[in-house]
Order: C-alpha cells, then structure tokens, then sequence
C-alpha cells in the first residue's frame, strides 16, 4: 500500500521522493510505541510533501496522572517533536499537504503571518528554506507583551536565522484574513516575485484541515498496536484547522464530540466559527459523507484569560506541573493552557472515572524565550 501511493507520488512530482519522512525511512532505528506508518486512508488522494520524521510517539503522563489522583489515564502524542525542522510543531503536518500546491503554482516566495512570537511563521521560514522558497513573514503585535527582548529571540529569532524577510506591523490579535497580510502579498507581487500565500496557522487555506485528518487516522493506527482507544483527545485551538481536521478524521469513527478544543485565542466565538467552517470543507475535501453541525465542535472557553499571548497564574502553574513531574516543556500561549484545561477538567471530573485521555502536544516551547522574566524564578 505505502509504495504504490509513494510511486503515485514520484508520478505526481519530481520534488518528491521516496523519502516518507525527512529522515530515511531504513534508518529509523528508534521507535516508540505506536510507531506504525499504515492508515492514512482518508489522505490517500491527496499528494503530500514530507516535512516530519513520520508517526509521532505517544508517551503515557504516568507521574502527571497519579498527581491528579488516578482517576484517569494521561497520554501525550508529541507532535512537538514531528522533525528536525527548526523544533517542529503542529504546522508542519498542515503544511505537508499545502507544499505539493505551493510547488505546483510555480511560487518562488512563501507569504504568511502571525504574532510576534508566532510557532506558525517560524515554521513557514523552516519549510520555505528546506524547499528553496524565500519567505515573506507579517508580524503583528497580537500579544500586550513587553519583555525586553520579545522581539528578538525564541521564534522570530530562528525565523530571522532562517533568512525570512520579517515585517512587524502594530496591530492587535485577530485570527481572520489581514490586510497587512494581503499588502505583503501584493508587495512580492510588484517587486517581481511569485508569492504564494499562506493565511495565519495555515488555517483558512482550503487544505489547511488535511493534515489533522491524518493525525486522526495515525491514531488510529496507534491503538490497534496498543490495544486499546481513547476516550479524549485534548487540543488547544486558535485558529482552527488543528482542531478541525482532528473532528473530521475522528468523526470517521463516532469520535468527533471526544476531540476537546480548549480554546487559547480568548476569541472563542470567531474561533468556533472557523473550526466549524474548516471542518465542512474538510469533510467535503475527504468526501466523509456526513455534515458536520456545530456541536460537534466542542470548545471550551474558561482557560485563555487574561488574554491571548498572556498566561495566567494558573497557566503558569500548569507548565510547572507538567514540566516537573513529566519533563515536558508548554509554552505560555498555547500548550500551557491546554494543558491547565486538561488538569482542570480532570480535577473536576469532567472525564468519567477510568478515560484514557490523550494530549495533543502540538509545539510551541521556543515562545518561552519571550517569556523570560515570568519565569525567572523558574
Ligand atoms: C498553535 C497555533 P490552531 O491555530 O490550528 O488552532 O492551533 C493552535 C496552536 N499550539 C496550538 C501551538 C503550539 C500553536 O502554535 N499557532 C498560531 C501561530 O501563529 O503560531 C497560529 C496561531
């Protein structure tokens, strides 16, 4: 199965290899439980370029879920670390299906946008540099943060390293289409290049959600050689194609009302909205053969206080949590406050006794730089 579809590819598109992941698939000698390169047969269509290592490892939170009291099982599927290109992160999976487009419309130069601090734009940077693209990046101040080197090291730092020309632009938090965005666009256009454009989180793009099907169906593949399912997936959610194409590959099975978006843009309407909306046209794109209605997308809203960008005492203590019992590093935009969701709603027994919940870690530790003095003290 795996080499037919890899020689419908080779037929496809001369930039791609018979490499399933940036590694040499023989020389993947480490492999963690649930490993398996098997089932993306919702994905099987679409053409995708390679930028990860291949499956990511789910790790059990074995010290995180005896804190809590044991009432649960905690697991950890670690899309932070997905591959060697500049530390990783959820946006590479999406951007593996919009590559072979990006290739195929003849651009020269990456178009994209987020936050200062953004783990998006960083990795458009990283994927702009691995395919021999230039990379226009907008950043804008989403995030009331004042640290005095905020600007210069973690994300943007590696994006600056990766020879991406790097725009900031004074403008708040919003996770819809920018005309600061659309100016670049049409700024590489005057300038001579061919931009091809990425919209923030790679979400709005109409293969945004494919990538996230395929963790779905990665999954699934996981559980067979476990030997049991989940019960929960926990995602954090902001601009909404991560969320949305987990619901669409789960709905496959009956799961989509068990992937739990824990919402980090503090904008959870305009967020519920574009999970809803990216979700249709995933399910259209991968012909799942059912609508997907508005509850199906489960947000939950009470963890992106004060504000986008901003962590709370209590975000703060869910990354010392996680970090001292696990090891595992959250960021204080993101994954931090999935992950005081996930604690949360553990100790208030939002899950019944004996769920098998698995946290989606999808990046995001290099913000953490910008965050140097809120955690001085550790
Ligand atoms: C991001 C997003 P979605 O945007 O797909 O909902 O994913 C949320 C998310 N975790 C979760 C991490 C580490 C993320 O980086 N980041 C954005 C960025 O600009 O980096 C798109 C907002």
């Amino acid at each position: 199965m795996v080499e037919c579809i890899t020689q419908e590819r080779s037929k496809q598109s001369s930039f791609l290899t018979k490499f399933e992941s940036t590694f040499l698939a023989g020389d993947v000698r480490f492999r963690g439980i649930g490993t398996v390169t098997e089932g993306i047969g919702m994905l099987e269509k679409f053409e995708r370029y390679p930028l990860t290592f291949g499956p990511t490892h789910i790790e059990k939170l074995e010290r995180l879920g005896a804190h809590l009291g044991g009432r649960v099982e905690l697991y950890a599927k670690r899309e932070d670390c997905n591959s060697g290109l500049a530390f990783g992160g959820n946006k590479l999976r999406k951007l593996e299906y919009i590559v072979p487009d990006a290739i195929a419309s003849n651009a020269d130069t990456l178009v994209s946008i987020g936050g200062v601090q953004s783990n998006h734009t960083r990795m458009v940077a990283a994927v702009a540099a691995k395919i021999g693209m230039k990379c226009r990046l907008v950043q804008e101040s989403w995030v009331p943060h004042e640290d005095a080197v905020y600007d210069r090291v973690g994300n943007i730092l590696l994006s600056r390293i990766m020879g991406a020309d790097v725009e900031m632009v004074d403008q708040g938090f919003d996770i819809g289409i920018r005309e600061s965005w659309e100016a670049a666009i049409a700024d590489v256009k005057a300038k001579g290049g061919k931009p091809y454009a990425i919209p923030a989180g790679a979400s709005v793009h109409k293969y945004g959600g494919l990538g996230y099907v395929g963790f779905a169906e990665e999954v699934r593949a996981q559980e067979k050689e476990l030997g049991f399912a989940f019960d929960y997936i926990v995602v954090c959610t902001v601009t909404g194609s991560t969320h949305a194409g987990m619901l669409v590959g789960f709905a496959n099975d009956g799961r989509e009302r068990r992937v739990i978006g824990i919402d980090a843009s503090f904008t959870p309407a305009q967020t519920k909205a574009q999970v809803l909306a990216i979700a249709r046209n995933t399910a259209e794109l991968v012909e799942l053969g059912r609508e997907i209605v508005e509850d199906d997308v489960v947000l939950i809203e009470d963890y992106a206080y004060p504000a986008y960008g901003v962590p709370s005492q209590e975000t703060k203590e869910a990354i010392r949590l996680c970090a001292r019992l696990e090891g595992m590093i959250t960021d204080p935009v993101y994954e931090g406050k999935s992950m005081q969701g996930m604690v949360e709603l553990v100790k208030k027994d939002y899950f019944p006794a004996g769920s098998k919940i698995l946290y989606a870690h999808l990046g995001g530790a290099p913000a953490i730089n910008g965050y140097a003095y809120t955690f001085r003290n550790g």
